[in-house]
């Protein structure tokens, strides 16, 4: 259909009143001053109109065609549009917006590699279950389907699609509102994930009545409905728990964005049951906890006979709930464990061992249920299994804290981070970003968390390059002090962003653990011809000036002290910072914590 029957076809029988109108205006000279005294909309003001209707107030962006006028109307009508340097980092931004706020995120980009630069965030949202919508502008549809070779041509639909949860494209001025809703719901509801939205360029200046326009538009409903579990479900859950003798609890990420904060941590207390965190879970209780058996990780895991899952997968995370890690005799033997799972995905259960009892459903209905089925005199676990877990625990705490006491020179990961967990214990509403290998892997066991969300990182994937789009979309969302603790590797795939950082005068500290390389810098090439080594970069980089170059603060830190004075002073300020945190070039390992993963490495 093209553009004037569409139109047509959409507008209702006009008045005599309106055939003056339009006349008069005609007389008077411009078709514009027609379509206003007409009252239309067009496509850009629908798409806002939507997106407002559905309580967005925040799009993460690179503008260019077709979007350009999008970017600009969007901010003219009071909506934060946050422009990146790069649609990967928009496209994280919006991704971990989502998960702090239930609210999908939303990416706004131009066509082909636009749209392809985001994709890598969406894949990793459908990933990481955060719910964000991709909308970019595309080309013009009858050249893209005949290959005729349009500027920036590509089917970006068809190539969405399996990387999204669901993928929708709007042709027609009066379907924006069905799409936005779509988006909106596939975003959030059940598992939530990455949706993409392909909005051809004729769209965004098709015109259609205002009235009409107005109609078309749809407030979603009750976007991510309640799912109650199943009462025999949580029965069946609550028998078998009961009847565990060395009971353990694990919370992923998907506790933590079910925000049911209060419950969760009743149903821990009430329970008595030791508690393990994901990584993005962690502060969901505080780490300080008396339950958290984080400190007793490879006691836990081989020894419990009963364990549930709440809104965490049995993934590479959890070595899929088999083998060595969880006592099996070889690497993908079974360990005996008997498995609760609570989950918003049917489907979810047996994905790698078998689950006794799963518990379907969102977790805040889950939880409140099962609170409800165990009534007021639950029995606390068996206390041998208690004191087991606090012998490991105090006796490995107090290994990481000799270790933690140690002031080395050069600097290395855990006199560093032993000032990070000092001020992100004297600052527990600061949102803690992560990503690296050894820089993530030590900051997550050393850094403890207090509050539920406060810390984001690499996720399921292990991605390396969501620190500055994460980073700004979390100050941005919370208006919270941001501080990104980064591999020097790490950094380097959003560091350009430090520019965005600067320009939106956003509390971010960012902290490079720079360590000169890929889990270490002291590698040389074997050959000993002049190329470096591919694993190490350039010495003694000087990544402050980075953030000196765009207004914002930059140090170099290479004692405890002096990072900790400029922790200090990033936190009070509220300032863009960079802190390059010089640490030992020879103090990382391959990989990090995952180095079994590492199939050249193993060889060593
Ligand atoms: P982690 O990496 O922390 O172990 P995962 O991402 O593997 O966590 O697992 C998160 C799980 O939480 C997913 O299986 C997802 O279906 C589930 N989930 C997400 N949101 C909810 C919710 N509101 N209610 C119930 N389950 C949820
Ligand atoms: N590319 C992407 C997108 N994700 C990845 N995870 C990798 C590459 C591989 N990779 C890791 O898994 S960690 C890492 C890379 C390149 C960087 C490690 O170096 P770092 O951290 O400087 O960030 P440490 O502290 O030196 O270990
Ligand atoms: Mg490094």
């Amino acid at each position: 259909m093209d553009e004037v029957s569409t139109r047509s076809a959409a507008r209702p029988a006009a008045s005599t009143a309106e055939d003056a109108l339009k006349q008069k205006a005609r007389d008077a000279g411009t078709a514009i001053e027609a379509a206003q005294q007409l009252q239309e909309t067009d496509g850009f003001h629908l798409v806002i109109d939507a997106l407002k209707l559905n309580g967005i107030d925040t799009i993460f962006g690179l503008p260019g065609i077709p979007i350009t006028d999008l970017t600009r109307k969007l901010q003219a009508a009071g909506m934060r549009v946050i422009s990146f340097r790069h649609e990967q980092s928009a496209g994280y931004a919006a991704s971990i917006a989502g998960y702090m706020t239930q609210k999908p995120g939303i990416c706004l980009t131009v066509s082909a590699p636009g749209f392809l630069n985001a994709l890598t965030a969406l894949a990793n949202a459908t990933t990481n279950c955060f719910p964000m919508i991709l909308i970019s502008g595309s080309s013009e549809r009858e050249v893209v389907d005949l290959q005729q070779g349009d500027y920036e041509e590509m089917d970006q639909l068809a190539i969405a699609k399996p990387l999204a949860k669901a993928a929708f494209r709007v042709l027609h001025v009066e379907d924006i509102g069905i799409g936005i809703a779509r988006a909106i719901r596939a975003a959030v509801s059940g598992r939530p994930g990455g949706v993409y939205l392909d909005l051809p360029a004729k769209v965004f200046p098709q015109t259609i009545d205002a009235d009409v326009g107005k109609r078309s538009l749809i407030k979603v409903v009750d976007p991510a409905p309640r799912q109650i579990p199943a009462p025999d479900a949580v029965q069946r859950a609550i028998g078998l728990l009961k009847s565990a003798m060395r009971p353990l609890i694990i919370l992923g990420k998907g506790a933590a964005y079910a925000q049911a904060d209060a419950d969760i941590r009743a149903l821990v207390e009430k329970t008595g049951i030791p508690y393990l965190p994901m990584s993005m879970a962690k502060g969901l209780l505080p780490d300080t906890h008396d339950q958290s058996a984080a400190a007793a990780r490879s006691y836990v895991l081989p020894e419990a006979d009963v364990v549930m899952l709440i809104g965490a997968r049995l993934n590479w995370l959890l070595s899929h709930g088999k083998g060595k890690t969880w006592g099996g005799k070889s690497s993908k033997a079974w360990g005996g464990q008997k498995f609760i799972q609570v989950d918003i995905s049917p489907q979810e259960a047996d994905s790698n061992v078998r689950i006794d009892a799963p518990v379907v459903g969102d977790i805040g209905s889950c939880v409140s249920a099962l609170l409800a089925g165990m009534g007021s005199n639950w029995p606390s676990p068996p206390a041998d299994w208690l004191d087991a877990i606090a012998e490991r625990r105090a006796k490995n705490v107090a290994k990481m804290a000799e270790t933690l006491a140690k002031d080395p020179a050069p600097m290395n990961f855990h006199s560093a981070l032993n000032v990070m967990r000092d001020i992100v214990r004297a600052n527990p509403d600061a949102i803690l970003v992560n990503e690296g290998a050894n820089a993530l892997d030590f900051t997550r066991s050393i850094v403890d968390m207090f509050k539920p969300r406060k810390r984001l990182d690499v996720g399921t994937w292990g991605v390396m390059g969501i620190g500055m789009g994460f980073s700004i979309a979390a100050a941005v969302v919370s208006g919270e002090q941001v501080i990104a603790v980064e591999g020097d590797s790490a950094f380097g795939f959003s560091g350009m962003e430090v520019e965005t950082i600067c320009r939106y005068n956003l509390p971010v500290c960012v902290v490079i653990m720079n360590n000169n390389g890929v889990y270490r810098g002291d590698e040389v090439n074997p050959t000993g011809a002049a190329d470096p080594s591919p694993l190490v970069f350039v010495k003694d980089a000087r990544y402050e000036k980075l953030m000196e170059a765009f207004g914002g603060a930059g140090v170099r830190a290479t004692t405890p002290v002096e990072l900790r004075e400029a922790l200090e002073e990033a936190v009070r300020s509220r300032k863009p910072t960079l802190i390059n945190a010089v640490i030992d070039e020879g103090a990382g390992t391959e990989s990090g914590r995952i180095t079994s993963l590492n199939p050249t490495a193993r060889k060593k």
